[in-house]
């Protein structure tokens, strides 16, 4: 399974997608994300089943990611505080014993530097031991998905998308936000399992914006992801919630019960890799839109090139040549008497004489030569010219070339 992936992604990273026809960005997104998944999911966690099962907590800025986590593990492990964000160094909850699973050599996020200690340190991942913590449960507090901070959006998705379980954390103000909503179709999407924190409902309105919240999540096809509101209710002790409620319960389910941890990494194990085959398609549907496009651009060029062409013929065969500028000198050339000793000396010789003046060989007048040199050029030329603009007219109307950027292509090139 892991060489099929390793395989599967070496073909997405050489995937032909450089033309920049409608839709082009999202298949970048697309194709990244899937890449991604591959390296920072599913080959590390398929190599290493036994790992501790990594629930991510991540959402909005200020929506109490790190009092959350804080609340669960019972000591302040990561700062939480009324600045926007905070949290830029994510933190990481485990048991002491589960430590050497987090730390970076090989898997796991392991691009990212580790720090330890009691202060967790910017640009890298901190890693915090607890006692307290079931061994087989990691718990990490990520930075914030829609603060000015767009590093810690980047940190954010990456480890996100390292998780078993995002525990989305957003507020009764915020939870329709439409950023929050982008990062659960795309949890959806790649099949990750995920619950919900609804926090800092006014004293009395859970019912009611759980419910709004519930009946979102059914219209964006995310109806069974479960919801755990939280009260504003509570005084907050030395920085944490004293009561977790309904959330508390669920994580000392997952906590006492390692056959649900390990139900739930293989459910988005299972859920990603069921999710590859829709995304490949999609990919591919695009790779194939971009070809079409291509051809389309290149049978609309061929054609009006073909016309110019033909044209060009049509000019030089009428003699339209020598109706410019190069008649008088054509007309001088012939009132020199040159034609009528051709003449005299027979019809061929007077081909032959023909010949040189548009071959150059021997030249009979160079000026003749020039002017006809010049007049042909400018025919070429003006052709080439109105052939040019009508394809990067007829280009920029459709929708592949309407994306292109098309300065300097409608003259033609001397
Ligand atoms: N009273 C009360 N205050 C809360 C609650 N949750 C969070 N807060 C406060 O709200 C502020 C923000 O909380 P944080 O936990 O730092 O929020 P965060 O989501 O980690 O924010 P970033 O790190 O910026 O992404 C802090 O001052 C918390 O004390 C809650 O349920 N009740
Ligand atoms: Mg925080």
């Amino acid at each position: 399974m892991i060489d099929v992936l390793t395989s599967l992604r070496a073909a997405l990273a050489d995937a032909p997608l450089d033309f920049p026809a409608p839709g082009h960005a999202d298949a970048l997104i697309e194709r990244d994300q899937l890449i991604d998944q591959i390296d920072d999911y599913l080959i590390p966690r398929l190599g290493r089943l036994d790992a501790p099962l990594l629930v991510v907590v991540a959402g909005s800025t200020g929506s109490g990611k790190s009092t959350v986590v804080n609340s669960i593990v019972g000591r302040n492990v990561s700062e939480a505080g009324v600045l926007r964000p905070t949290t830029r160094a994510p933190v990481l909850v485990c048991h002491p014993d589960d430590e050497s699973w987090f730390g970076g050599e090989d898997g796991l996020l392991s691009d990212l530097p580790r720090s330890t200690g009691s202060v967790p340190q910017a640009g890298t991942l901190h890693i915090a031991t607890e006692p307290t913590m079931v061994p087989g449960l990691a718990l990490l507090d990520a930075p914030d998905i829609d603060s000015v901070e767009t590093e810690n959006h980047e940190r954010a998705a990456q480890l996100m998308g390292a998780a078993d379980l995002w525990l989305f954390t957003t507020t009764a103000s915020r939870y329709a936000d439409a950023v929050p909503w982008d990062y659960l179709t795309m949890g959806r999407e790649r099949g990750t399992r995920l619950a919900i924190i609804l926090n800092r409902i006014p004293p009395g309105a859970t019912d009611e914006v759980a419910g709004h919240l519930q009946a979102m999540l059914r219209s964006h096809q995310l109806g069974d992801v479960r919801v755990f509101p939280v009260e504003a209710t509570q005084e907050l002790i030395d920085g944490r919630l004293p009561d977790l409620t309904e959330l508390g319960g669920y994580i000392r389910t997952l906590a006492s019960d390692a056959a649900a941890r390990r139900e739930m990494v293989a459910a988005t194990l299972r859920g990603a890799l069921d999710s590859i085959p829709r995304r490949i398609d999609s990919i591919a549907g695009r790779i194939i839109a971009q070809i079409d496009g291509a051809e389309l651009l290149k049978r609309i060029s061929e054609r009006r090139y073909a016309e110019a062409l033909a044209q060009i013929e049509l000019a030089l065969g009428t003699g339209t040549v020598l109706r410019r500028e190069v008649l008088d000198r054509w007309q001088e050339f012939i009132g020199a008497g040159e034609v009528m000793r051709s003449v005299q000396a027979g019809i061929g010789r007077l081909r032959d004489r023909m010949k040189s003046v548009l071959t150059g060989e021997p030249p009979p007048d160079r000026e003749v030569q020039g002017a006809l040199e010049s007049g042909i050029e400018s025919i070429v030329l003006a052709a080439a010219d109105d052939a040019a603009l009508d394809v990067a007219e007829r280009w920029r109307g459709t929708d592949v070339g309407a994306n292109l950027d098309l300065h300097g292509l409608d003259r033609a090139s001397t």
